[in-house]
């Protein structure tokens, strides 16, 4: 054990910097992908990459990638996370693995300490659910999981990506070229908040990731008929509003009917949206998540299936997209080994944990071996302005994130 504590003040100023560029127009702490504030959140990283004498470039779909050349050079481990938010978001998801892994590559620096991979640190672009139906933008472009359909995609007023793309200072023309070599790339590790309630309920320090859920997204149109709200009888509707609601309910049965798995209705809109019109047209946007990809596909039969029963009582049309069909990600065994073993020689109290939430690495899991760590998150909140881990804890993942690095290198 290398023994280095991680720098406290300097991590705390850099979360508490960070947290000022958010948008005051919105409730917490709000940086959304394609946004002003998330292009200054990427450039803040980068900044704080260069201060600790990285190289550092932007790829084609907005990857802040930074490189610290090992002694040997050669093969790489990767590290890093995402810095946008969901809208009215917190301070922490995404945040602690940016500046966990910066300030690992600060302290092997500092430190003297001999590293023969290159270290590469990622702030990978929009990792957070876009208006486009999309996550996880920048992972999927740099292991090439990217195509035209990608920039095609549409938000709720018929915008394309690669119209959006700008805003975010990305040229949509160079977006399809960011994919990255990961022939070298020995691992990638991601550090993150727990997101739920376990470590703290468990009491412990350290939660070593075993597999990542599936997500599947998915949008449906619902498409009546628009009527007079007064004079229309009940019996004579073609209501769009009821379809989808009554989907929204059925979303919530189907998740119940398994063994850590999630269902949400996460967005809904009528149209028009008035008190006194029956609805001509809803949209419904929604997912499910869970550990099992047979379950997720069942979900999906199920959902469909309700959403049709819901709008043909009605007289109402549904055409359903899957948006996402993320199958879940078991992480590698013998990096998952070691995060434990490193735990438990720091003499840390850790959990094996599954992660409802979705990230990267789960993306990245697709080119390398992937590990993750997590720490816990007060009162299990997150994508909430609530969301909140003591910097004690953030100081403990960040070493356990050094040590595995360390172990990974004399590999
Ligand atoms: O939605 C998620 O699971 C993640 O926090 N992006
Ligand atoms: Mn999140
Ligand atoms: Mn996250
Ligand atoms: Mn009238």
């Amino acid at each position: 054990m290398s023994m280095i504590t991680p720098a406290r003040d300097r991590v705390a100023a850099e979360l508490t910097e960070q947290s000022t560029l958010t948008d005051s127009d919105r409730p917490g702490w709000t940086r959304r992908a394609l946004s002003e504030f998330d292009v200054s959140g990427r450039e803040f990283a980068r900044r704080l990459m260069r201060q600790a004498g990285m190289d550092t470039r932007i790829d084609g779909a907005g990857n802040v990638i930074g490189v610290l050349p090992g002694c040997l050079g050669g093969r790489q481990i990767m590290l890093g996370s995402h810095t946008d938010t969901v809208d009215g978001g917190g301070r922490f998801d995404g945040i602690v693995g940016v500046l966990g892994a910066i300030e690992v590559v600060r302290l092997i620096q500092e430190h003297g300490v001999r590293v023969d991979h290159d270290l590469v640190v990622v702030v990978f672009f929009n990792e957070e659910p876009n208006d486009f139906g999309l996550f996880c933008v920048g992972s999927r472009a740099m292991t090439g999981q990217v195509d035209r359909s990608t920039l095609a995609a549409t938000d709720p007023s018929g915008r394309s990506l690669a119209e959006a793309l700008p805003k975010s200072r990305i040229d949509p023309g160079d977006f399809l070229d960011a994919a990255y070599d990961f022939t070298p790339v020995t691992a990638f590790l991601e550090l993150h908040i727990e997101q739920g309630p376990e470590l703290e309920r468990a009491g412990r320090q350290i939660g070593v990731v075993e597999t990542i859920t599936g997500i599947n997204h998915f949008r449906a149109l619902f498409t009546g008929r628009q009527d007079h709200a007064g004079t229309t009888p009940m019996d004579v509707r073609s209501d769009a509003g009821c379809a989808a609601a009554g989907t929204v309910l059925a979303v919530e049965s189907i998740a119940e009917s398994g063994a850590n798995t999630r269902g949400t209705s996460g967005q809904i809109r009528f149209t028009p949206e008035a008190v006194n019109v029956v609805s001509r047209n809803a949209s419904l946007e929604g997912e499910f998540r869970g550990p099992e990809g047979s379950w997720l596909n069942e979900a999906q039969r199920r959902l469909t299936a309700a959403a049709g029963s819901e709008a043909e009582k009605r007289g109402v049309e549904v055409e359903i997209e899957w948006t996402t069909d993320d199958a879940p990600v078991p992480l590698h065994e013998p990096i998952t080994t070691t995060i434990t073993e490193v735990a438990d020689e720091l003499g840390l109290t850790r959990a094996t944990m599954f992660s409802g939430a979705g990230h990267d690495a789960g993306v990245i899991a697709a080119k390398t071996q992937v590990g993750m760590i997590f720490v816990p998150s007060v009162d299990g909140r997150s994508h909430c302005p609530e969301e909140f881990t003591d910097l004690a804890d953030i100081m403990t993942g960040i070493s356990v994130l050094l040590e595995t690095v360390l172990r990974i290198d004399r590999r």
